[in-house]
Parts: C-alpha cells; structure tokens; sequence
C-alpha cells in the first residue's frame, strides 16, 4: 500500500499505491508510517520523495472507510512526524492532491507538481474540514484571505495558481518524479527550519477581526445551513489566533461535530450518488457496462433559441463541431450573435482570448445531412417536434441518433415518426443549457442500450451529470415538481402568502422559494402547459377540474399580463422596470383575499411545518411511484436530478435521502395525515413502495432497492 525503492543511490522513493486514486486508507496510512520510518533510519537515505502510483499523487482520506469504524494509524501524528525529519522531504504531485492527499504534501519540506496538477481541499464539500492540519498549515503557508477561499469554497486550482499562491515550490511539464528526485538531491544537508509550515507564523492582515467577521457573514450566507464552511471559518481562525498545537486541537473538536454529522452522511451520499448514476441501467436488463457507446464528433442542434443556444454553446466549449439549423434568416442571425457572445464570455472566464471553436450555422434542414447526433430544440409543441422527427428521419444518416430536447413530452411518439425508434433519445437540459450541470437522459420502449450509451457518454464529454429515466409525463424532474409547486399554490389559496412560503422553502436551504422561481422562469410556461391538458378555463374560477382540485390563481394572474419577472409583476412585484428584486405587492394581497371570499374560503394560519411537510412530502411521495414503476433505477437517481436540477440542498442530499433521514414511517403517517385533509388530491395517498419500505422496518436508503425488487401484491 506504500512501497519504499532506493533511487539514485541516496533517496528513498515512497509510492502510494492505492487504486484508482491513491486514497489515504488505514493499508495505505500504515505503509506510509513504515516506509517513513524506514527511510529516515537508513543512513544510506539522505532525502525522501512521496508520489502517488499512475500519475495521481492523492485523492485525499478514504471516503469509503468513513462510515466503519476508525483503525490504523492516524493522519496528524503520520503528517507531523514527516514534518518533524531531519531529512528533505519532497512530496511529487501528479494528477490530484486533494484533501488529505495535499495535506500530506503540506506536511512535507517541498512540493514539486507536475503543471497538470490540481490541488485543493474540499472536504467542505463533504461537509468536513481539513482535519489532517490543513485548516493550520495552508493558512500559515499562503496566508488567511487565500486560505479560506479554498477551505471555505473546496475548489481545486491549478499547478500553475499553486505556484502563483506559493502552495508549490516548482511546476514542471516533464516527468514529475524525476524533477521531484532531482529537487531532493539539490537540498541535501540545507536548513529545514524554516520548510515546517506548522511552525511558522500564520501572516495575518491588520484588518484580520473584521475580515473574519465579512467572510463568516459571507459563508453564512451562502451555506444555506450547512455546518461545514461555517466550521472551516473557525478553524481557519484557530489558525491565525493560536499556536499550532492549540490550533489542531481546535480543528480535532470541530471535525469531531462535523463527522458524526447528518449533513456529512448528505454530502458523502451525494459524492457516492453522483458516481453511481452515470452506471445507469434500463428495465430490460441493459446496462451502462454492457453498451459500448459509438463516438460522436459531429453534432447538430435544431433551434436556436433560449435553449438552443446554451446546447450549442455547451458542445463547442466541449470541442465538439456543430451545426446550428434555425429555418428563419432573422432568427439565425440572432441566434449566431448571442451563441458569440456566450462563446466570448466563455473565453474571457477562462482567462483566454477566445475559444476556439466549430460552429455552422444554416437555414436548411439538410445540413444535418452528416452528423452523428442530432438535437432538436424546438419549442415545446409536439406537432412541431414530429414533424421535425419526420423530416430527421429521411435527411439524416441511417445511423445518426435522433435526439429530443423536451422538458415532458413524449419519446415514444416522436420515435414512432422515424425509421428508427431504437435511435430516437430525449435530452432533457435546464436552462441555462450551458450552465446547469443536469441532463435528463430518457429512453424509451424501443431506445438501443448503446444509444442511450452514446447520449450518456456525450452528456459526461460536455461536463454534465446525466441521469437515465425512464419515458413519462414530466419525466422524473417535472413529473415531482408540478406537485411540489401545486402544493404550494394550495397553501396560499388555504391563507398562506407567497413570501411565507418562499421563506420557509429557503430556509430549508432552497436558494429560491417556488413563488420566486416561478417567477423568474415565467408563469405563462405552465399556463401554455395547462392549456394544451385542456385545464385552463378563461375567467373561470372552479376548483374542481378533470375530477380533482385545481387552483386557478396562476391562470388568473395570467390573464392579467402578470408573467412574472419580465412582465414586473408575478407572485411578487419587481419595481423599478427591470428590478429583479421580488417585493411584496399590496395588490396581490388584496387580489388573494378577494378571490378567498369569492371561493367561500376562511384562510388559516399555516405554518412552516405544514408548507414544508406538504411541499416535500409530495415531491417524495411521486418519487416513490416513480421507483416502483421502474422510472428512475434507484433513490440516487432521484436525487441527483433535485440536487443539480433544482439545487435541492446538497447537505440535505436530496429529496429521498431525506425522506430517509426524516425517517421513512413518519413521511407515511404525514400523507396519510393530508390524505384525509385533502381527499380531492390523490397524489397525497401514499406510495405502496413506502407502504412496503416502512412494513419492511424502513431499511437505510442503500438497501431501498432490495425492497423495490421483491414481488408484490397490488392488492
Ligand atoms: C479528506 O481527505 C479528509 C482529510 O482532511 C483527513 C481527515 C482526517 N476515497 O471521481 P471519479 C473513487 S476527505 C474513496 O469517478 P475522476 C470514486 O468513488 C477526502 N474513493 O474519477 C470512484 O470510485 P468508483 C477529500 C474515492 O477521475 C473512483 O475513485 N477528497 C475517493 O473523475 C474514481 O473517481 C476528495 O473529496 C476518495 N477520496 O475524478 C476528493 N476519491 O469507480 C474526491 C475518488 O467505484 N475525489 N474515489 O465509482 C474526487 O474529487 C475525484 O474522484 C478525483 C478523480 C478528482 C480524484
């Protein structure tokens, strides 16, 4: 787990070997104390190189281990007594050196990193802190403001940044090993006094009170309740404020809160999630292990709208060729100007001149005559898309895969338009399509494994999590939500104001309340939704239709012009012209309260507990049906599509892992609570799969599948 070499007849050459990424796990930590040990007592040993096997240095502690119980050595006294030798040690970092992986690096002499490299701490993102002295050294090493930036955010920064932060001693483009081995001969028999970060003085700014106070207010701020960044500010400032030994002592009592943490078992989750569902699998036995995807170089987008812009803009940043089809001149022109433009920005984010990319643009269908893959995105009508699909079908290649943005429609429909259903694939992107991490993957009936291979692959190609469901209504992401945001319409109807809401779904960690969203994204979408299921009734204010309780405020405030944010009133009022800010608006007060009095409805007091119960559990309980109908393959899938589709609270893992953390029984015994409340809405009768997991002892959410597979009575 850590072999000790003699290289160039004097330095004894330490490698992690620990696939895939060198993890710090109890083997690995004992082979590092040995080897060390071994190493310093050797009088042949004048130095010391630390690298990791296959070009990566570190991944940091083991995340695996973290939920058995701790044994083998610990990582302090091992980083300490690599600190304390009287000869050079130099960590070689290739690939990563991460968490305690760059700790480790911290606790040598020097550091020697290939310029490929990155490094960083980001255990916040597991909802720990650096807790092998991390929250200690690097503060003393690159002083406080660059230190909590990285403790505090997680982010990795390149060999390049290192050097310039001074966290590296030499950045080299050749073999990183030798350059390590090279450096260590070079120092022999120097002072290493001044190379023991733990015993320097952390370099603090005059202003260093009021910086700690702006940067907790910041992290606060943005934590959204997570413990974890807040607890990094602390330590950090243990850092500046104590001696070493006090400091690390301070870091040990706030990663002891953390680790026990059901918001680190949330992140960890999360961390584990995201790795499972790009192994998606499909009800017919088709799995991601036994479908070779076929290699996409060319691609076309269909549209050049809101969304078609961001997909294309996605695919040349990935260095993907594209052409952008849009039927009419003006539109182009339009379009080819705003993807520039984001293409620029792009750029100048990157710190570059400019992207270099592959973009065509053309009126006619024909030019996708060549491409691999095709996306369409046009707007959401499906009349249009299967005529699109028709015209796709006879234009392109026999084997170029015909592929849907579509938010909720049909894949199997527009499949039967073409000669090849087995190639037709939806591709569900949030907007802004550039920047929004998730893509919906959905199959069909007839969809070929190896297309849904192909479509998974490309979306991990222009950095997306992709998660593969199932074909329904909505999908998994707006088959849940239209029920979470019909519950929070309910609430306002029963007495609720939107703001109390809003208040109580962003307390929850939400960055935006379900009225705010709406607003920001428009009301008149789900108003053309409705419209086209026949459940708009102009001026109509029943609240029964299609056989179950409907609320027609969002149509009413339609009818008025009231789209939202860009008409300057929605749910909220956005004054001056232009304002993004939601202010309360007295008009919607008195709008609510007459249309109260009108329906014959006393309003309540609601409070939070209600709105969040019937808001999540809702969202929870269509989650359920969804993984008993085989729609999402597991909880995770559920998950990762809240948390990077609609940024449900990371520290709170997302909705199933909640509900699993709520404990599973009492989300039973709530539906069944608002199940009586409210006969008229069936979605809040419980889930048979709950019913099944809470009789089966409620097992932890990794076991949920085992339930989910045993056969059962729908009796
Ligand atoms: C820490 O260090 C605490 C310290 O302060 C000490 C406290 C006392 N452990 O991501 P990939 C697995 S906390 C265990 O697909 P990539 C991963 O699950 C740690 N396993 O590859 C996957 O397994 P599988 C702080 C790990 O090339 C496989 O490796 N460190 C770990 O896209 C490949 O991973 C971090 O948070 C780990 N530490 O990205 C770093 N890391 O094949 C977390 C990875 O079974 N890691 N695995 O699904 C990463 O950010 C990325 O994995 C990395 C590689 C950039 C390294």
């Amino acid at each position: 787990m850590a072999a000790l070499t003699l290289v160039s007849g004097s330095v004894g050459l330490i490698t992690l070997q620990n696939p895939p990424v060198n993890a710090l796990s109890a083997a690995v930590r004992q082979g590092i104390v040995d080897t060390v040990q071994k190493a310093l007592s050797n009088p042949q040993v004048k130095a010391v190189v630390i690298c990791g096997q296959n070009g990566v240095f570190c991944a940091g502690a083991d995340i695996k281990e973290f939920s058995k119980p701790m044994s083998g050595p610990h990582v302090v006294p091992m980083i300490d007594a690599i600190e304390v030798a009287n000869k050079p040690v130099v960590a070689a970092i290739e690939g990563s050196a991460l968490g305690g992986g760059l700790e480790l690096a911290l606790g040598c002499h020097y550091r020697i990193s290939q310029s490929k490299a990155q490094l960083g701490l980001p255990e916040v993102l597991l909802g720990l802190l650096p807790a092998a002295g991390g929250t200690q050294r690097l503060p003393r090493l690159i002083g406080v403001p660059a230190a909590l930036d990285l403790i505090t955010t997680g982010r990795y920064v390149t060999a390049a940044e290192a050097l310039k932060l001074g966290m590296v001693d030499q950045v080299t483009d050749k073999n990183t090993v030798e350059a390590a081995i090279k450096f260590a001969l070079s120092v022999v028999g120097q002072s290493l006094e001044s190379r023991r970060i733990s015993t320097l003085p952390c370099p603090c700014p005059a202003d260093m009170d009021a910086l700690f106070e702006r940067v907790m207010q910041r992290v606060k701020q943005s934590a959204r309740g997570a413990m974890a960044p807040v607890a990094c500010v602390q330590a950090v400032q243990a850092a500046a404020t104590l001696p070493y030994a006090q400091g690390i002592q301070r870091e040990r009592e706030l990663m002891d809160t953390l680790f026990t943490s059901g918001q680190a078992r949330a992140l960890q989750y999360c961390f584990f999630s995201q790795r499972v569902v790009s192994r998606w699998s499909m009800p017919n036995g088709a799995r991601w292990d036994n479908s070779k995807p076929k290699h996409v170089s060319k691609v076309a987008v269909i549209g050049l709208g809101t969304m078609g812009r961001g997909i294309t803009v996605a695919l040349a940043l990935a260095g993907l060729s594209v052409v952008a089809v849009e039927t009419q001149q003006q539109q182009m022109m339009a379009g080819q100007s705003a993807v520039s433009g984001m293409l620029a920005r792009a750029a100048q984010k990157r710190g570059v001149p400019s992207v270099k990319h592959q973009v065509h643009y053309s009126v006619e269908l024909e030019a996708v005559a060549d491409v691999e893959l095709v996306i369409e995105a046009v707007f959401e009508d499906l009349g249009l898309k299967k005529q699109i699909f028709k015209r796709l079908s006879s234009v392109c290649k026999t084997d170029t895969l015909l592929c849907s943005n579509t938010s909720a429609l049909d894949i199997d429909e527009l499949a039967s338009q073409t000669h090849r259903p087995e190639l037709v694939v939806g591709m569900h992107f949030f907007a802004p399509a550039h920047l929004m991490k998730l893509l919906e993957v959905v199959y069909g009936p007839r969809s070929a494994p190896q297309a849904v291979a192909t479509v998974m692959k490309l979306g991990k190609r222009i950095g997306k999590v992709s998660v593969a469901v199932g074909n329904c209504r909505g999908f998994v992401s707006n088959r849940m939500l239209k029920l979470y945001a019909e519950q929070a319409v309910f609430l306002v109807e029963e007495g609720a104001s939107p703001e109390m809401v809003d208040h109580t779904l962003e307390k929850f960690g939400f960055p935006m309340g379900l009225f705010r969203m709406s607003d920001l994204s428009g009301l008149d979408v789900g108003w053309k939704v409705r419209k086209a299921e026949g459940l708009v009734e102009p001026g109509q204010m029943s609240r029964v239709r299609q056989g179950r309780r409907y609320c027609p405020l969002g149509d009413l405030l339609c009818e008025q012009g009231r789209f939202g944010q860009k008409t300057g009133r929605g749910w909220y009022l956005y004054e001056p012209a232009g304002s993004r800010e939601a202010r309360p608006d007295p008009w919607l007060q008195s709008f609510l309260e007459e249309y109260r009095a009108r329906q014959g409805l006393v309003p309540r007091r609601i409070d939070s507990q209600e709105v969040l119960e019937r808001c999540l559990y809702s969202l929870i309980n269509e989650g359920f049906n969804i993984l008993q109908e085989g729609i999402a393959a597991g909880p995770e899938d559920i998950d990762m599509i809240y948390v990077f589709g609609f940024s449900f609270p990371r520290h709170r893992g997302g909705p199933m892992f909640y509900a699993s953390q709520v404990g599973l029984s009492r989300v039973l015994q709530r539906l069944e609570h608002y199940q009586q409340q409210h006969p008229d809405v069936p979605y809040l009768q419980p889930s048979s799969l709950l019913r099944r997991l809470v009789s089966s002892g409620s097992p932890p959410i990794q076991k949920w599948k085992e339930v989910m597979r045993t056969p059962h009575s729908a009796l």
